[in-house]
C-alpha cells in the first residue's frame, strides 16, 4: 500500500514493505559525555538531542516492522582496513590510541558500540563500516537489494559527515532517502543546518528532510 511522508521539498511516496531505517553511528564515543568526540574538544550536547526522536522513529519502525540498519564507524585492532591517510586525522586524537573508552575508533572496544538507548535487538543487522559512507566496502547495498528496498529513513550522527555521505550515495544508487531532522546531530548547528538545506535543496537534489512526527504519522 502507498503512503506518504509530509516532508519537503513534497511529499514522499513509500511503501512500509520497501522502507528501512537506517540509524548512522550512534556510538557511545561520538555521543556520549567522557568519549572520542568530547576529545575532540566537542559539545556532545549538541548530538545528545538525536538520541530521544531516534527512540521514537526506531520504535515506531520496529512496530510497522521494517527492516532496520545500524551502522558503526571504526577498524580491525591491526589497523589493516584503516588507509594510511585517516590515520594522521584527528588534530590531537589518532585513531587506534588509547581514548577515555578504549581504543578509537577499533572495534570490540566500548566506545565503539551503540549507546544501550538503540541498542539494535536480534535481526537489525550492524554494518561495521571502515568509511564514512555506509555503501563504502560494506554489504549494505546487497541486504537493502535483497529486501528490495526503496526508500530509507536515515537517521544519526554526525549530519555533515556520516549521515550525509550514505545519503548522497545512497541517492546514486538510486534509493529514495529522507532524513528526520531532530534525528540526526553535528557539534556544529551550522554545518546541521546547511547539510540539511543541501539535501532538500533544487527540488530535493540528494532527497527529502522532515521530522520525526512525520516519520511516525506516515508509518501509522
Ligand atoms: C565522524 C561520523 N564525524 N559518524 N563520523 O567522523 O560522522
Amino acid at each position: 500500500m502507498t503512503r506518504q511522508f509530509n516532508a519537503e521539498p513534497f511529499a514522499l511516496n513509500f511503501d512500509k514493505a520497501s522502507t528501512a531505517l537506517v540509524i548512522i553511528d550512534m556510538q557511545r564515543d561520538f555521543v556520549e559525555p567522557g568519549g572520542f568526540g568530547e576529545a575532540l574538544g566537542n559539545d556532545v550536547s549538541l548530538v545528545r538531542t538525536a538520541i530521544e526522536p531516534c527512540i521514537t522513529v526506531l520504535k515506531a519502525a520496529r512496530d510497522a516492522g521494517l527492516l532496520i540498519i545500524h551502522t558503526r564507524e571504526g577498524h580491525r585492532p591491526d589497523l589493516s582496513d584503516c588507509p594510511p591517510a585517516k590515520l594522521t586525522r584527528g588534530g590531537k586524537t589518532f585513531i587506534g590510541e588509547k581514548g577515555p573508552k578504549g581504543r578509537i575508533l577499533i572495534r570490540g572496544e566500548a566506545g565503539h558500540d551503540i549507546i544501550p538507548e538503540l541498542y539494535p535487538i536480534a535481526g537489525e543487522p550492524i554494518i561495521d563500516k571502515p568509511g564514512k559512507g555506509a555503501f563504502y566496502q560494506t554489504d549494505l547495498h546487497l541486504i537493502l537489494q535483497n529486501h528490495n528496498i526503496k526508500t530509507l529513513i536515515v537517521c544519526g550522527v554526525t549530519t555533515e559527515v556520516c549521515v550525509t555521505t550514505t545519503v548522497r550515495e545512497a541517492n546514486d544508487r538510486g534509493f529514495e532517502c529522507v532524513i528526520p531532522e531532530d534525528c540526526v546531530g553535528s557539534y556544529f548547528p551550522e554545518f546541521q543546518k546547511y547539510a540539511l538545506e543541501m539535501i532538500k535543496a533544487q527540488g530535493g537534489i540528494f532527497g527529502w528532510v522532515n521530522h520525526s512526527k512525520d516519520i511516525i504519522e506516515g508509518l501509522k
